[in-house]
């Protein structure tokens, strides 16, 4: 499932994880002696009946390439006048901390960010290469979503068109196309079923095929909860109005803002009071949802989160949704005759589709279709150009105070990468 931002907390995950390790590390390098190598050499040696003394060998610890480049990361990582005993933290990662300012395009810096970014820049390389000819299909379609997703002048120029025209074949759009938009040819279940197959956007619950745990040689169509506009594990930003006052403006200003650019896009006259009105509705929505869902800190019972149950069941917690027509139409045609046979499945929490139930039949439809259409429009956000992503700069530096838009290419090359993983390594 997409969500346009994922739980990002600015924190400095700085090495300290690898901390113990460190300090053994840093030291001078000794040899130290082998008491229990060759074990099984031994083991066999006196089946042959041969009495055998066992030398003590000696061996050096670390004379392999990744171990020593280990231990001079560690050893600059550690401030040796510092006193451990004051301030570990402080001890122990100081001075990697000053030596790796977090970019102004990231919201956290760690030592896997500083992978993860050389890795991009590899990916980049490959992307752009066209110097060969790709040797499959695949490759070939990979670099062809890169380079789609590169050309900026025609996102610039054809803004939101594609994704209000793809709409049009959902339906409407009631904040952006108002009367068009029928009460009486609502139908949820067509609705997440046309999100979910175009988009891989599916918002209020998710589901796959996920490893029993309980039975890891089989996999179960498992069903979770969804997660809120905000991404992940952000219910508290709605929750705590008090708290989070200065990002949830951030969101309501970025939500209406959007849907100003949408409507422009759409060829359609502009009414500020209305969009803010239907912003602030599927705010409200979105709080009521935030109280039903499940705080991830009350969600570490493995136990509790293991539900087996049978698909036919789901009918009865979440009678709004028609769930064979929703998974007949959102799984590949081979998986059909399995769901026929009304298999087991397993489902993280019972009482939360029930709640969810009851929030949707209470909502007016209008107010569901705005949001759930605003959730999938959101998947577009780096192809329809530039005016949407200043508005997302904006939102990011309020919310997560990251200070610049990440280079075009960084963008491209996950998401090509997250298109098609398997091609791309
Ligand atoms: C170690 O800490 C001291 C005291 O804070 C500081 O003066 C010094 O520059 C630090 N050394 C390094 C290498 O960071
Ligand atoms: C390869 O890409 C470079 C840079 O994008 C471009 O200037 C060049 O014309 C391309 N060459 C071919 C053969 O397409
Ligand atoms: C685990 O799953 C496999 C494959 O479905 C099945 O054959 C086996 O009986 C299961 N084991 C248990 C203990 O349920
Ligand atoms: C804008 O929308 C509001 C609320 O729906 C409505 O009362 C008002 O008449 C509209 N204004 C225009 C100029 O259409
Ligand atoms: C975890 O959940 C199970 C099932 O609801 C319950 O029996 C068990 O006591 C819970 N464990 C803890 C540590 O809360
Ligand atoms: C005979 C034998 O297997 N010797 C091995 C003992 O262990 C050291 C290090 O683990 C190996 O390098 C030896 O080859």
């Amino acid at each position: 499932m997409t969500t346009p931002f994922g739980p990002r907390v600015v924190i400095i995950i700085a090495i300290c994880c690898l901390v113990l390790g460190g300090t053994v590390c840093a030291l001078p390098r000794v040899p130290f002696v082998n008491d229990d190598g060759n074990k099984t050499v031994t083991a066999d040696r006196i089946e042959e009946n041969t009495v055998v003394v066992e030398e003590k060998k000696t061996h050096t610890v670390g004379d392999s390439e990744g171990y020593q480049e280990a231990s001079r990361l560690l050893q600059k990582s550690i401030n040796l006048t510092l006193d451990p005993c004051e301030d570990f933290f402080e001890y122990a990662c100081r001075s990697w901390v000053d030596s790796h300012p977090i970019p102004d395009d990231l919201t956290s810096y760690s030592q896997f960010t500083a992978t993860r970014e050389k890795v991009l820049a590899e990916m980049r390389k490959l992307y752009e290469d066209n110097t060969s000819i790709p040797t499959s299909k695949s490759i070939a379609l990979v670099k062809q979503i890169y380079r789609t997703c590169m050309d900026t002048e025609k996102h610039n120029s054809v803004g939101a068109r594609d994704l209000l025209d793809k709409i049009k074949t959902f339906g409407y759009w009631p904040m952006v196309h108002n009367e068009k938009w029928r009460e009486s040819s609502f139908d949820l279940t067509k609705l997440l079923s046309n999100t979910i197959q175009s988009r891989d956007v599916s918002v209020f619950f998710d589901y796959g095929p996920a490893e029993d745990s309980r039975n890891v040689s089989r996999r179960l169509l498992s069903f979770d909860q969804g997660s809120l506009g905000l991404g992940y594990s952000t219910r508290d930003y709605y929750l705590d109005e008090k708290k989070y006052e200065k990002q949830m403006k951030a969101y309501r200003k970025y939500t209406i803002g959007k849907v100003r650019y949408y409507t422009e896009d759409a060829g359609l006259t502009v009414n500020e009071t209305k969009i803010e009105a239907d912003v602030d509705e599927i705010i409200a929505f979105e709080k009521q949802w935030a109280i039903i869902l499940v705080a991830e800190e009350n969600r570490r019972n493995y136990t509790k989160l293991y539900n087996v149950r049978l698909f036919n069941d789901l009918k009865d917690y979440m009678p709004i949704i028609d769930w064979k027509k929703l998974t007949l139409s959102t799984t590949p045609f081979l998986v059909h005759s399995y769901l026929k046979t009304n298999p087991t499945i397993i489902i993280s929490d019972v009482e939360y589709l029930q709640k969810m139930n009851t929030l949707l039949q209470n909502t007016e439809p209008r107010i569901v279709t705005n949001y759930i259409l605003l959730r999938w429009a959101g998947s577009w956000s780096q192809e329809i150009g530039k005016k949407y992503e200043d508005l997302q700069q904006e939102f990011a530096f309020q919310m997560y105070g990251r200070k610049q838009r990440q280079p075009r290419w960084k963008d491209c090359v996950s998401s090509a990468g997250g298109k098609l993983s398997y091609a791309s390594g």
